[in-house]
This record gives C-alpha cells, sequence and structure tokens, in this order.
C-alpha cells in the first residue's frame, strides 16, 4: 500500500525538515460509473469534450501566467479485484496556467473554484492537506449529493468547490444522490490516489504514484498531476491512470 509507505517517507522527512509533497469526439458521449447502489450503470455526461492526446487538446482552463499544468481526474469503480474496463472509467483533465511558486493543491483549489462541476474534499492531516475525494456534476445541473452513514454533503457545503472536513470524519462508502453525478474517494476502504505523469512534455505520458503530498508538490511547466481511485481492502493495488482514455472537461457554461 503506497499509502502508508508514503506517510513513513513523510514522518521521516519531517523529522529533518518538510515533507516535499511535493479529431474532436463530440459529447454526449455514454460513459458509465458507479450508481448509488454501487451497480453499474450507464448515463451520459452533459458537455462537449474530445481525447486528449496534447495539452492543446484541453478545454477548460483556470488562471494567467505564462506556464501550464494539467489536473487529471479518474473516476472509476472499485468494487472489483479486476482494472475497471474501460467503458467504466471518466477521466477528466483541466488545464491551469501560472506564473511561480504554485503547488499540486493551488491547483486543485483554483481549478475547483473556476469549474462549478468539480467538487473536492480536503482534510487537515500529515502536517498538510490531504485529499479525501472528489465529486463532477456529471449531468451539470449544478447540484451533487453525496453521502454516508455519518456525512451528507451537497454542493450547498461547498466553498468554491472545496469542503474542508477534519480527519476524523469517515468519508469512505460515500455515495451519490443521482447516478449522473460522480464521486471517488475514501481513506481507509478506497481513495484517491495521487500521480505525476512525464514533466516538461505536452503529452500525457509515464503516470507514476506521487512521492509527494499534494500541498507540498512543486508544478513545473506542463506538468501533469492526475487522481485515481485505488483499492485497499480489496485487491491492495491501485488503479493506474489511462492517459489512453484522458478526455477534456467541458467548458464552464
Ligand atoms: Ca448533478
Amino acid at each position: 500500500m503506497r499509502k502508508a509507505f508514503l506517510y513513513i517517507a513523510c514522518v521521516i522527512a519531517l523529522v529533518f525538515a518538510a515533507c516535499n509533497e511535493d479529431t474532436y469526439e463530440v459529447f454526449p458521449e455514454e460513459t458509465s460509473h458507479l450508481s448509488a447502489n454501487n451497480a453499474i450503470t450507464v448515463s451520459t455526461i452533459q458537455g462537449t469534450t474530445r481525447l486528449v492526446r496534447n495539452i492543446n487538446d484541453i478545454l477548460n482552463w483556470t488562471g494567467t501566467g505564462t506556464n501550464t499544468s494539467v489536473l487529471a481526474i479518474q473516476w472509476a469503480p472499485t468494487d472489483s479485484v479486476t482494472p475497471p474496463q474501460e467503458e467504466d472509467i471518466l477521466f477528466l483533465a483541466w488545464g491551469y496556467r501560472w506564473t511561480s511558486g504554485k503547488t499540486g493543491l493551488d491547483m486543485i483549489r483554483e481549478v475547483a473554484a473556476n469549474d462549478p462541476r468539480l467538487f473536492v474534499i480536503l482534510t487537515q492531516q500529515w502536517g498538510g492537506w490531504t485529499i479525501k475525494g472528489f465529486g463532477y456534476d456529471g449531468n451539470g445541473d449544478g447540484k451533487i449529493s453525496i453521502s454516508n452513514s455519518s456525512i451528507s454533503l451537497t454542493e450547498t457545503n461547498f466553498n468554491n468547490g472545496i469542503y474542508e472536513g477534519s480527519a476524523d470524519q469517515d468519508f469512505d462508502g460515500m455515495t451519490l444522490g443521482n447516478p449522473a453525478d460522480y464521486w471517488m474517494g475514501g481513506w481507509y476502504k478506497a481513495y484517491a490516489t495521487y500521480w505525476l505523469g512525464a514533466e516538461g512534455t505536452t503529452t500525457p505520458a509515464a503516470f507514476k504514484y506521487s512521492d509527494y503530498l499534494v500541498d507540498l508538490r512543486r508544478l513545473s511547466n506542463n506538468s501533469w498531476d492526475a487522481w485515481t481511485f485505488s483499492t485497499i481492502n480489496t485487491s491492495e493495488s491501485n488503479i493506474d491512470p489511462r492517459p489512453d482514455l484522458l478526455k477534456a472537461a467541458p467548458t464552464n457554461k
């Protein structure tokens, strides 16, 4: 479980200093995902997109500046020990323009503030911020509802796309109120894993499990940050990002 190794590495690092966490395809396109009862359903994402073969294929951009980076989030079922099928994966990319000194978390916060369809849960943990999940308003109705036995959140609980929770809250097993939307997250049973692609290239490739926590990971020009939904207790393996399936998040309405 790479998360455990990352945690240990960060604890060790904190002893010494700081932990370095460092062709158009036109929608509507049919994709499938987990419904509220964890059954695979097919739904339609509202909006127009295209495959991202190059950073210039990205449609939804945030920020200004001479540098560009990419935030990519992959939703997929994790109720099976087998890798998800292509048709069960939604992998979306956002572009981020910036000038200097930005982290992976800066990008997430600014993109979530700009795109009203993206929702992020953060908690303070390990001396910084950790990601507890990503939601996406798949049907574009401006609403999202995610809940488990102890927490119930809607779009009204998010400020600029962010819900800042506490580390003792349980975000495992959250399900959607509307199966047309997307959610992935948790902590102990399944969680969002962080991957970094090849740096300084305009194409999505060579994603590797991040050795950095999101709020200490320094962006570089043409960097690629990806998040995927990985199991812990079922297969104890991570689900690799699928750059061949990467699509541009639709532009804001
Ligand atoms: Ca919705």
